[in-house]
């Protein structure tokens, strides 16, 4: 098997929920790009985002970092003073693996990695905060508390980027963009096996919610702007302003 190859669910097994351990952390990079349609664009427009709505003397925080792709897109556009990139993950698995790929990436900003709930974390000076496909994995009723935190945290003209996986509020829509996505998947090489494993592993860890919703959440929380700036069948990336 080729290295850092994401064969996980290849062969019939018992199914576990699923967590970001070290199988997952060590072939994230090809698991998340053949399955999540159009993520090297999200990447490299949230390093053009932090490089518009970074503000000098603040922080840009990364929570559920995984491996660190947008601390590193924000790193390299980054051109503001004195700035710090804050990158939070809870797998310890992924956070070990960050450091390194951040380490060696020498960036004019500086990134520090830590390791825990993003929950717990003490959020200030917050010019941007990117949650890129990371809030999904809370649980729905924490959901509302962390988007009220990253408001109050965010400085005037601050930037929440959240991308999420999408439900549909109309069951045609929703099965056709499941089954476009299943199409995406198979096209870049998982088996009818491999997905629909996948998705049961999925099913209780990941709950996924419509555009509306979120639309909802941010604004009562006190966005101004919201504004859907990706979406390819059922995944989404949106900006809020405060
Ligand atoms: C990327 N943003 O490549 N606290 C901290 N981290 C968490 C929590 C939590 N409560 N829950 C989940 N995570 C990345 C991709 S992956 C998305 C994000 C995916 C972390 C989890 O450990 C994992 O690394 C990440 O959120 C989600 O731009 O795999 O679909």
């Amino acid at each position: 098997m080729q290295a850092g190859k994401d064969a996980i669910y290849s062969n019939p097994q018992a199914i576990e929920p699923f967590r970001f351990d070290q199988a997952v952390a060590e072939v994230f990079p090809d698991m998340i790009q053949r399955s999540v349609p159009g993520y090297a664009t999200i990447i490299d427009t949230i390093g053009q985002l932090v490089a518009r709505f970074a503000q000098d003397n603040s922080q840009v925080y990364d929570l559920g970092c995984s491996l660190g792709a947008a601390s590193l897109a924000a790193s390299k556009y980054l051109n503001k003073h004195n700035c710090k990139i804050i990158a939070v993950d809870n797998s310890k698995a992924m956070v070990e693996r960050c450091r390194l790929h951040t380490k060696a990436f020498k960036s004019a900003t500086p990134i520090e990695v830590i390791c825990d709930d993003l929950q717990n974390i003490v959020i200030e000076q917050a010019s941007v905060v990117i949650m890129n496909f990371t809030l999904q994995f809370l649980a729905p009723e924490k959901r509302a508390a962390i988007i009220d935190k990253i408001f109050t945290a965010l400085l005037p003209g601050g930037m929440l980027i959240l991308s999420e996986k999408l439900q549909h509020k109309d069951a045609k829509s929703n099965d056709l963009m499941i089954e476009l996505h299943h199409e995406f998947k198979r096209r870049n090489g998982y088996s009818e096996l491999e997905i629909s494993q996948k998705r049961s592993a999925l099913e209780d860890v990941m709950r996924i919610e419509t555009f509306e919703h979120h639309q909802l959440r941010l604004q009562t929380a006190g966005f101004q702007e919201v504004c859907l700036w990706f979406k390819c069948f059922n995944f989404a990336s949106i900006v809020a302003i405060k």
